[in-house]
């Protein structure tokens, strides 16, 4: 038997927003660590993820999705880190959704193209592409445009076809020993993973209401005596009008997303958690570098 060398090094999850990026970071990891929501710029930091497999370790980054149209600075910082992960990435997950191509697709696949990394198409949400004959033109039309090196046609929700992805990013991997320790799952502290499950909790609830400036930082965490965890978080938004969007009719809204966020910190911290969220105001904070830089977006 021959001895087949280890590979290891970085695969960035690119793609416009929506099409299931973290959802498929989640479902490789057989893990939350990315948050999901049905609304387009959940994602607005690098995420890293570790997978290990005999043979090969991938470092997995999720991005925000590459966006047209935003104005605002938080837009850039988000556009920039997506771009910066896809720039030093070994090989480039390039995520589009089944028998849909638009604009912000066509706009992603010019940056891999300049990137000059091997990309592999993953055609996500093939659960609602119907009729399914449909799928085999649309992929032609798509490895037409540019030479992908594998093309994965899965369901990350679903978790169809899944298992595919692993093995063909890792035969494209450099040969390299692991970078990272086998028991690391993510380079992301408890801390930012708590002010992520905050967020998608708040996105969740508010849907149509939510504020574009909307961002979550923790206060403090303590323990208490009798081994909780205390955790006091600052939902920042950007005007006094939003303020009461978040908090709701008689404090409901901000009660909901807190029961919910417990039950997830709960699992994240293997012991019971009490949180207390405030929520204040930081005019137009998603325009200020300062700001952008103090709640950790930094693109
Ligand atoms: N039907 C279906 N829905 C999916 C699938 N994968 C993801 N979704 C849904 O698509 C929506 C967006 O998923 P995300 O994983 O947040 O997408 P994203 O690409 O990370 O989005 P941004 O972070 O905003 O760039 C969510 O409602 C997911 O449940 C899939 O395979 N099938
Ligand atoms: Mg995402």
């Amino acid at each position: 038997m021959t001895d087949t060398p280890h590979r290891a090094g970085f695969v960035a999850i690119v793609g416009r927003p929506n099409v299931g990026k973290s959802t498929l970071l989640n479902t490789l990891l057989e893990r939350k660590l990315s948050i999901v929501s049905p609304k387009p710029q959940t994602t607005r930091h690098r995420i890293l993820g570790l997978l290990n497999r005999p043979g090969f370790q991938i470092a997995l980054v999720d991005t925000p999705g590459l966006h047209l149209g935003g104005r605002r600075m938080l837009n850039t910082v988000m556009n920039r880190t997506a771009a910066t992960s896809l720039a030093d990435a070994d090989v480039v997950a390039f995520v589009v959704e089944a028998l849909r191509f638009t604009a912000e697709d066509e706009k992603v696949l010019q940056r891999i193209k300049g990137a000059g990394r091997p990309a592999i198409l993953v055609v996500n949400k093939v659960d609602r592409a119907h009729p399914r004959e449909r799928l085999l033109p649309f992929i032609a039309s798509l490895t037409e445009m540019h030479p992908f090196v594998e093309v994965v046609p899965l369901s990350a929700l679903k978790k169809d076809n899944v298992t595919a992805l692993p093995l063909a990013l890792a035969k494209h991997l450099p040969e390299s020993p692991p970078m990272f320790p086998p028991e690391q799952v993510t380079d992301r502290s408890e801390k930012f993973q708590t002010t992520e499950i905050i967020r998608e909790k708040l996105t969740m609830r508010l849907q149509q209401e939510l504020p574009y400036g909307l961002t979550v930082e923790i206060e403090r965490m303590d323990e208490t005596e009798d081994g909780r965890l205390e955790i006091g978080a600052v939902i920042w938004v950007e005007r006094e009008g939003q303020k009461a969007i978040v908090i709701g009719e008689g404090g409901s809204l901000l009660k909901e997303v807190g029961r919910s966020a417990r039950y997830d910190l709960n699992k994240l911290f293997g012991r019971r958690t009490h949180l207390e969220l405030w929520v204040k105001v930081k005019d137009n904070w998603a325009d200020s570098a300062i700001a952008l830089r103090s709640f950790g977006y930094d693109g």
